[in-house]
This record gives C-alpha cells, sequence and structure tokens, in this order.
C-alpha cells in the first residue's frame, strides 16, 4: 500500500489530512462601482472569514467566478480584480490558508504571489496555460471532474458508463496529465464535482460510492453544500438545506472524504469530528 504523507504543503501553512477538514465558502460578490461599496464588501468578506476560521474551518475558498448552473463566464481581469484584494487581506490580515476557485492562470499566479495556499479548480487544469501556471505556483491543486460548462452543464447530463467510473476515469488521465506536465502527486487533490453536469441520482450514486474514487489514493474533496441534489431528494429551497447537508457531509466522511467544502461551518466541523469520533471510537 502507498502510504501518502499525512500533510498537505500549502505555502506558509502546513494542513494536517490525518482527518477530515473543513473548507468554508467565501463569495466574492460584485459590488458597487464606488470605493465606499468595494471597502464594505472586503470588509463584509473579512469579518465572513475571520467567522469562519473561529468556527474552525482549516481553508477558505474564495472564488469570483460564478460556477453555479447557468452562469456566464468573467473576463479574467475581472475575476482577479474581484479575489485580489480579498486573497491579500485575508492572507496579512488573518493569516489564512486561502484556497482560490479559479480556472484562470493569470489569477493563480497572482493569487500564489499574494499569499493563496491552495488552487481549486472546477475545470481540473484543462484551460489554455492553466496546468503550466499553477506548476509554476508549488501550490497543491484540487483538481474536480465536471461534464458541460457551467452555462450548460445541467442540460440532461449523461454518461456511458457508471458515473463513479467515469468520474474515476477522468480523474486518473488528469492526474496522469498533471503529472506529465511537472505537478507532482504530493500536490494533487481529488474531487467528484457534485452538481457539475450530473443529474440527482448521478450525485446520489457518486457518493454513496464514493470509495471508488479513494482507489486514486489522493485526498478527497468534497462540495455538496446547499446544493439541489438536497433540494431535490427533500423538496427544500437553499435555505432550509442544512439539515440535509449535514447527513451528506457524514457519509463523505464515512466513505473516505478528507475535505469538506460548505457554507455553514460551525454545525459542519461538529458533524465532521462527531463522524470522525465513531469511525475512530474515541475523541
Ligand atoms: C447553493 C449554493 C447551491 C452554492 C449551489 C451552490 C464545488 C467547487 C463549487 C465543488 C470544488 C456551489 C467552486 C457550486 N462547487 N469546488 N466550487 N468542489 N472543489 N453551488 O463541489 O457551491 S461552486
Amino acid at each position: 500500500m502507498t502510504s501518502t504523507s499525512a500533510f498537505l504543503n500549502c505555502g506558509r501553512h502546513r494542513l494536517d489530512l490525518s482527518f477530515p477538514r473543513v473548507m468554508g465558502v467565501l463569495n466574492v460578490t460584485p459590488d458597487s462601482f464606488s470605493d465606499g461599496g468595494r471597502h464594505v464588501a472586503l470588509d463584509d468578506a473579512l469579518r465572513h472569514a475571520e467567522r469562519m476560521l473561529a468556527e474552525g474551518a482549516a481553508i477558505i475558498d474564495v472564488g469570483g467566478e460564478s460556477t453555479r448552473p447557468g452562469a456566464v463566464p468573467v473576463a479574467p481581469q475581472q475575476e482577479l480584480d474581484r479575489v485580489a484584494p480579498v486573497v491579500e487581506a485575508l492572507v496579512s490580515e488573518l493569516d489564512a490558508l486561502v484556497s482560490v476557485d479559479t480556472s484562470c492562470p493569470q489569477v493563480m499566479r497572482e493569487s500564489a504571489a499574494l499569499g493563496a495556499g491552495m488552487l481549486n479548480d472546477v475545470r481540473a487544469l484543462e484551460r489554455e496555460g492553466a496546468l503550466a501556471a499553477a506548476c509554476g505556483t508549488g501550490l497543491p491543486v484540487c483538481l474536480m471532474h465536471r461534464q458541460g460548462e457551467p452555462r450548460d452543464m445541467q442540460q440532461a447530463p449523461r454518461y456511458d458508463v457508471a458515473i463513479e467510473e467515469a468520474v474515476a476515469d477522468y480523474l486518473a488521465e488528469r492526474v496522469a496529465v498533471c503529472e506529465a506536465g511537472g505537478l507532482r502527486r504530493e500536490r494533487l487533490l481529488i474531487d467528484p464535482g457534485f452538481g457539475f453536469g450530473k443529474t440527482v441520482e448521478h450525485n446520489l450514486r457518486l457518493l454513496n460510492r464514493l470509495e471508488r474514487l479513494a482507489t486514486l489514493e489522493l485526498p478527497l474533496l468534497v462540495g455538496m453544500s446547499r446544493k439541489s441534489m438536497i433540494g431535490k431528494v427533500l423538496a427544500r429551497p437553499v435555505e432550509e438545506r442544512l439539515p440535509g447537508g449535514l447527513a451528506l457531509t457524514a457519509l463523505a466522511v464515512e466513505r473516505g472524504a478528507r475535505i469538506l467544502r460548505v457554507h455553514d461551518v460551525a454545525p459542519s466541523v461538529d458533524a465532521v469530528n462527531m463522524t470522525w469520533a465513531v469511525l475512530k471510537e474515541g475523541c
């Protein structure tokens, strides 16, 4: 059996993944054009991140491009303008381990220069120049599976083989491409990409068979928080999906997830730690 290190080197931070960790989602919302508006948005982002860290988040995931179903792409410069001030503030004022949710080479390079500790690419470094840019940062990268682009990915997604095989094959291929491009395996994480070009049935099956992805022997990151798989099963609007999400979190931990990307940090940390106590039979 290959023994992978429990620690992930994330710039100035070392992330202990010998137990499951929570990543808090920080959305960088487009703000007002006035300087006053900008300051308010940055201040809100900082306070939100500070709270998530106090609640036990190990990582703050910052994203400037909407990847929700139906979202339209934003220009790299616009994405950078949104993300850069937040990354800089989280690093300098909170010394946070910041993950940057981006597919853009320029945003990867700039974020790393500002002190980000991880890259989270929902396009698994498929964009032109992304692999070379990510490689040059020296940071760990999360490679996520998706089918299609956010704009059209939920229009009748279908797969020719079992979903878990399709996802595992794709991720294994991207890992191989990254390694061939100079990105060492020690720097890679994988993510099945719940909700990205998948029906509710695909998502449920993927979670139930998450152990198939564990065979790739890389740290597994999952994001299911508030997603429509919960909404569809339970018939809940987005603001009422926390209990369903906590159930999914517990199952994901039991099936090998090591980083849980969530909006509601405090209850998720409790769900993760409680699940882990059972799996380890101790606290
Ligand atoms: C309500 C709120 C409903 C948010 C849906 C959503 C993942 C991710 C996203 C994921 C990784 C989202 C950036 C989608 N999901 N990155 N990003 N894994 N690695 N939708 O599952 O949160 S955005």
